[in-house]
């Protein structure tokens, strides 16, 4: 099959509650959604999860747009295609630009799932047809805020939580949470906030019987984590360093992880997805999948790769509600009282898209043709 036509629209969705990181707070979220076309007129939908700012990576939807537009586009459009993972053998002569990448290879997914008729799930090996999950909280103003934060969300169902954590919010806060609730599966995320000179503080988080410490150390570190590990009995769970299975085999061989975070956005697509699980499944390594806030068609295709067998742990992908008043597909994510996901039966990402939606929260559109 080739692509015929790829529509580049730019969307900026309102948060329902800002989400604050060690790194700052995001109260809009700006991304590219991606529609590839088939010869067919068949269309086939990605998400980019670059961000406004290059704060969690060093991409932007600025960046990622020029990428898409002056290299990406170029090299797929009228390519003759046989399946999905020539994309990303395509795509290898050009360096990093991993969201980029992900998000029309996602579209590029999707849109060969609904010519084969089956689910994306099933197309990329998937074997479960429900996900479990949890949720990613950030930092709130004070500990009661995040308890009654909580209290909601357990409600719901989600089966762990992850709290982000920085410098000043760790400790104390997680000893009050694990006060309040001595058994809920906890987790926590620093997002690169500490360096070894806080080994002290960080092996004071081995008393509070987390799950795992998601990337603690900076953003492209594996010696450093690798010695942490040494001495911490709390798990340390990769996100910001992991790009590739290559980074991933380096990892599991320094014992840098004991627990990798895939997100199909950082490592460049579902197929270096679908190569990270395999490597983790041979050698043992736990996997759950990460979230970047996504809207609908991202969170469609989180849900799809979660099915795979290794996908072990609860991941970050909550429900539409919980980031959006509306969102761009049709039904909406919705969360099980068991913290489970329905894997949708339907060919492609399994939901519709909405259009009405999508025009509601665009900002730009531009059209490429072969
Ligand atoms: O580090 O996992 C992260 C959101 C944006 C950028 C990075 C991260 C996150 C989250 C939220 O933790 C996950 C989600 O709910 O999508
Ligand atoms: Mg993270």
């Amino acid at each position: 099959f080739k692509i015929k036509k790829i529509i580049l629209r730019q969307l900026q969705m309102k948060m329902k509650a800002p989400f604050t990181t060690s790194f700052g707070t995001i109260h809009n979220k700006d991304f590219l959604l991606i529609e590839a076309v088939d010869e067919n007129g068949l269309s086939g939908w990605g998400e980019s999860v670059a961000m406004g700012s290059p704060w969690y990576s060093e991409e932007t939807v600025q960046t990622s747009q020029h990428m898409l537009e002056d290299f990406l586009f170029p090299t797929l459009l009228n390519a003759p295609l046989t399946h999905p993972d020539e994309v990303s053998e395509k795509f290898s002569h050009i360096r990093r630009n991993n969201m980029a990448k992900a998000a029309v290879e996602g579209a590029v997914w999707d849109l060969y799932a609904k010519r084969t008729g089956e689910p994306l799930a099933k197309a990329l090996g998937g074997t479960r047809d429900k996900i479990g999950v949890g949720i990613s909280i950030g930092i709130q103003s004070s500990v009661n805020a995040l308890l009654h934060l909580i209290d909601g969300y357990l409600t719901e169902g989600y089966q762990r939580l992850k709290l982000k954590i920085k410098p000043g919010r760790d400790v104390e806060v997680l000893r009050e949470i694990r006060r309040v609730y001595p058994d809920v599966p906890i987790m926590a995320d620093a997002n690169s906030a500490y360096t070894l000179k806080d080994i002290d503080l960080l092996k004071r988080l081995d008393d509070f019987n987390l799950m795992m410490i998601e990337q603690p150390l900076e953003h492209d570190d594996i010696i450093d984590h690798a010695k942490l590990q040494k001495e911490l009995s709390t798990p340390i769970c990769l996100d910001e360093s992991i790009h590739s299975v290559s980074d991933a085999r380096k990892a599991i061989e320094l014992g840098s992880c004991k627990i990798i975070n895939i997100k199909i956005g950082r490592v460049g697509g579902l197929t270096e997805s679908k190569k990270i699980h395999d490597l983790c499944a041979k050698n043992g390594i736990d996997v759950w999948c990460g979230g970047m806030l996504e809207a609908g068609v991202g969170r469609a295709h989180n849900i799809a790769i979660t099915t795979l067998p290794q996908f072990t742990l609860p991941g970050d992908t909550a429900g539409s509600s919980r980031y959006w008043e509306e969102d761009i597909i049709v039904p909406e994510v919705t969360v099980n009282a068991d913290g489970t996901i329905n894997v949708p039966n339907q060919p492609g990402i399994g939901y519709e898209v909405n259009m009405k939606a999508i025009e509601k929260y665009k900002v730009s559109e531009k059209v490429f043709t072969a």
